[in-house]
């Protein structure tokens, strides 16, 4: 539908129509990146469920390859659902993905490239001796999905994990395996949180203490924490904690208990539209890669009248905080730049209250690096003035308002695709609140509530807190891509990503707005903004995916 062909994307993975949700197997093969998705070939909704496959030489620019698997066994007649790729020691591939079977139970398959010789990897040969796992006793039918990537027990097996739930429990089931076909059930779980429901999605990986590369999955050893992460069904959030694995049992726990995963207050990888992420050790590059699939907000009609559903974020490259030691940080990957076109730089200071318009042709597609400064005088002003209400305890980005209420230090920022009157924008700031202890807290923010005229769109405010360190400047990253904003504060600590469908700010009427609605601060703003070009994702020719 051309009235809302706008909508779609010009550098973020989709499909050239219809629905996508989940990544699945991502791997670097012979010089290529996979990229394997959920995918209804027939519809804009979820449904017939088959794996989607895309190449690419640089995760930026793909070229869409014939469908990787699809339901033809009734082992998975009703789905091709989640799964996860492994290298063996020998480098050929395995892949293990959940089965919907004919009667609905979830069941785990084992799949092998036809070829190994193909870079391509096109054709995929189900394992005769499907289904390998079934639920074990006590788990329900519909509660087994997703098995993780293995990894190498100091024993030299192979172990995974698959999410799962016990009444309200999620809980991850652990395995272990020599061959991939026949499988040893642990007595003990990965992990386990009370009240948080099914895990979907579970990953499971370890991060560098001291070093900014990723480490492949087997690694352990000093100096390595390890992740989980699980995609929450019930509040549809992908929750993280950093903590402690034990080869010996298979167990892990996390750092800090009140934390923990899928808990209220516990990390998010993204505090907006995100979710069923995975990551993948990309041995080309010695990093870990962070995929997630980024929904629509619009309704489902909508969906339906433009032909397509659902994007992935752009990937980002995940690591521990080792300034923190606490949190990861996740940033989009180097390629991105190569879509960078020409660049603008600003220096503004921006007085309390005042709205600047930024200079830049075309602001549909944009790349914005800022770094902001709350001019000395404010804050040393607003610190020593008793009467400047402690607010840190109370605020929060979903339930204070938005940025158009104002505070001391705050919110400022940019509104992204907006017209030239405001009426529609999405403001991306930071607010900075004064706690009870005198300190400061900052927050890191998407306001998506005036982003669009259409009614049949959820319009959230989405944020968090933000750590910031001692001698750091307050800095964001802002990816604009037509109807996604994927928002980075302080390096990646905090991650927003919004779905926006303004009606007016399209087009060459999406404009760039810097705005300061501090009552009491005046800020300096550096930033430099980037046109981005398109990524071109290809359809399938031979042409397309000659080396
Ligand atoms: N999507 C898949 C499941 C997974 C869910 C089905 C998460 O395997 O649990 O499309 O979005």
């Amino acid at each position: 539908n051309s009235m809302l062909s706008w909508q779609r994307t010009a550098f973020h993975f989709q499909p050239e129509q219809n629905w996508m949700n989940d990544p699945n197997g991502p791997l670097f093969y012979k010089g290529w990146y996979h990229f394997f998705y959920q995918y209804n070939p027939n519809a804009a909704v979820w449904g017939d469920i088959v794996w989607g496959h895309a190449v690419s030489k640089d995760l930026i620019h793909w070229v869409h390859l014939p469908l990787a698997m699809v339901a033809d066994q009734w082992y998975d007649a009703n789905g091709v659902w989640t799964g996860s790729a492994t290298f063996l020691d020998d480098g050929s591939i395995v892949m293990l993905y959940t089965g919907s079977t004919d009667k609905s139970v979830q069941v785990q398959n084992l799949a092998y490239p036809e070829d190994p010789n193909d870079p391509l990897l096109l054709n995929w040969v189900k394992f005769s001796g499907n289904p390998v796992l079934v639920p074990p006793p006590g788990i329900l039918p519909k509660d087994f999905r997703d098995p993780t990537t293995a990894w190498k027990t100091s024993e030299g097996k192979w172990r995974i994990t698959i999410g799962s739930k016990l009444n309200r429990t999620g809980i991850s089931l652990v395995y272990d395996t020599t061959d991939f076909k026949t499988f040893e059930k642990l007595d003990t779980l990965l992990h386990r949180v009370p009240n948080t429901g099914m895990w979907e999605c579970v990953d499971f990986y370890p991060v560098s203490m001291t070093a900014a590369n990723g480490l492949d999955t087997s690694v352990n050893g000093p100096n390595v924490k390890h992740i989980v992460k699980a995609s929450m069904d019930d509040t549809r959030i992908d929750h993280y904690a950093v903590g402690t694995y034990f080869d010996s049992n298979g167990t892990w726990i996390p750092d800090d208990p009140t934390i923990d995963v899928g808990m209220k207050a516990s990390l998010r990888y993204d505090y907006g539209k995100f979710y069923a992420s995975k990551t993948f050790y990309d041995q080309n590059k010695g990093r870990r890669i962070l995929w997630g699939w980024i929904g629509e907000s619009d309704s489902e009609a909508a969906d339906v009248q433009k032909g397509w559903s659902s994007l992935q974020g752009i990937p980002r490259t995940v690591v521990l905080d080792t300034k923190t030691g606490k949190n990861l940080v996740q940033w989009p990957v180097e390629e991105t730049k190569s879509l960078r076109l020409s660049n603008k730089k600003f220096d503004i200071e921006v007085g309390p209250g005042k709205v600047v318009p930024v200079d830049v042709d075309s602001a549909t597609q944009l790349d914005i690096e800022a770094e902001f400064e709350i001019n000395k005088e404010s804050l040393d002003k607003i610190l020593g003035d008793t009467s400047v209400a402690a607010e840190a305890e109370e605020f929060s980005c979903q339930t204070s308002g938005g940025s158009t209420v104002r505070g001391a230090l705050g919110p400022f920022g940019f509104s992204v695709l907006a017209d030239e009157k405001l009426s529609e924008q999405t403001p991306v700031y930071f607010y900075v609140a004064k706690g009870k202890d005198s300190k400061l807290k900052t927050f890191f923010c998407t306001d998506a509530s005036r982003s669009s005229y259409a009614n049949d769109v959820v319009k959230p405010i989405y944020g968090s807190s933000v750590p910031v360190l001692k001698g750091e400047k307050l800095t964001m990253r802002i990816l604009v891509d037509h109807s996604i904003v994927e928002a980075f504060g302080q390096g990646g600590r905090t991650c927003i990503t919004s779905r926006v469908y303004p009606t007016k700010a399209i087009y060459g009427a999406a404009k760039l707005f810097l705005f300061n609605n501090a009552v009491d601060a005046t800020v300096t703003a550096s930033f430099k903004v980037w046109q981005m070009n398109s990524a071109f994702i290809h359809p399938y020719s031979e042409d397309a995916v000659r080396a």
